[in-house]
């Protein structure tokens, strides 16, 4: 059995029900996503965008310190597209830097390369298909500075705890001096945000639903998405988005030789996205022994990139 089929087995077999919000990236995820990032309700890619493109300068002054080399290493590129703003101004400083994106994917890797060699020719590329610490193990050896990107905030996706071991690891996996760029969304008016992960034409919820047609497809699935209901929830006391899928009457789905059971209104439990204050910021930091240099953000507060050093 392969681990997505062990995942799926496990997590719906668990009390409370659950799957893992990184199986929602197939091809269609994947087009799914880059339909929701373009959505009037999710506003963290167009500001998180903003961002970027209004503090390049004082980004890659922060980047490149006494106009050292560094390896601009990017954790889930995707198609690049805010990273793109940075590398078309650091290359028109004459920053002296190689990009290296980092995906398990080969697939969005060559896609990215290929629309890189047209759109910056002059980009020194290095793809990696590797996972992310096993890739840095390799860079550590290397007097160049590592510079981490962690856009989109990603982070959110992780557990609490996922998330302090994963900074954690990369810490370790870093030296002295290397930075972590990285992007967090912040707590804000709670519409909004619920807004956005309850988006009027229903990509969200089909982002969702894609996950059981993809367990249907690839694992012999008979889920009916039409009898769940996309819910997602935000607590403001904690900052966490919770998406759920809801039955709405008592079945039974099989997957494989499984017989997954629901009780009428049982939720499967999707996906978190944690949203973030400074004081949060500052612990998750500290936990991970970084020290932060630098942060920016939009008029609204609405997101933070911040600057971590080792
Ligand atoms: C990738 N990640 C940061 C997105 C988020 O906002 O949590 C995934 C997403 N899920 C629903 N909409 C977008």
């Amino acid at each position: 059995m392969n681990q997505f089929a062990s995942d799926v087995l496990e997590g719906l077999s668990a009390q409370p029900k659950r799957l893992s919000s990184k199986y929602f990236y197939d091809q269609k995820g994947d087009e799914l996503f880059q339909q929701i990032m373009a959505l009037d309700e999710y506003y963290l890619t167009r500001t998180e965008y903003s961002i970027l493109d209004q503090f390049k300068a004082q980004v890659l002054d922060q980047f490149k310190s006494d106009n050292k080399p560094f390896n601009l290493i990017e954790f889930g590129a995707g198609d690049g597209y805010k990273t793109k703003v940075l590398l078309r101004h650091f290359l028109e400083q004459k920053a002296n830097f190689c990009y290296m994106p980092i995906d398990i994917s080969s697939n969005v890797l060559e896609q990215l390369e290929t629309s890189l060699k047209v759109e910056l020719p002059a980009l020194n590329v290095t793809p990696i298909c590797n996972h992310y610490f096993e890739a840095l193990e390799e860079l550590k050896e290397g007097k160049e500075r590592n510079v981490i990107l962690f856009l989109g905030s990603n982070i959110g996706n992780f557990t609490a705890e996922q998330a302090d071991s994963f900074l954690k690891g990369l810490n370790a996996a870093l030296k002295e001096d290397d930075i972590l760029f990285i992007g967090f969304d912040l707590k804000k008016d709670p519409e909004v945000i619920l807004n956005a992960y309850n988006d009027k034409q229903g990509v969200t919820a089909a982002f969702n639903f894609n996950l059981l047609d993809r367990i249907n497809s690839e694992l012999g699935g008979n889920f009916n998405t039409s009898q769940f209901r996309h819910y997602p929830i935000y607590n403001p006391m904690t900052g966490t988005t919770t998406s759920y899928l809801i039955s709405e009457k008592e079945q039974t789905v099989e997957i494989m030789d499984a017989a997954i059971h629901f009780r009428a209104w049982e939720p499967i439990h999707m996906e978190i996205s944690q949203k973030y204050d400074q004081v949060m910021i500052n612990e998750m930091a500290k936990k991970a022994d970084f020290e932060i240099i630098d942060g920016f953000t939009d008029d609204k507060k609405y997101f933070l990139s911040s600057v971590w050093r080792k």
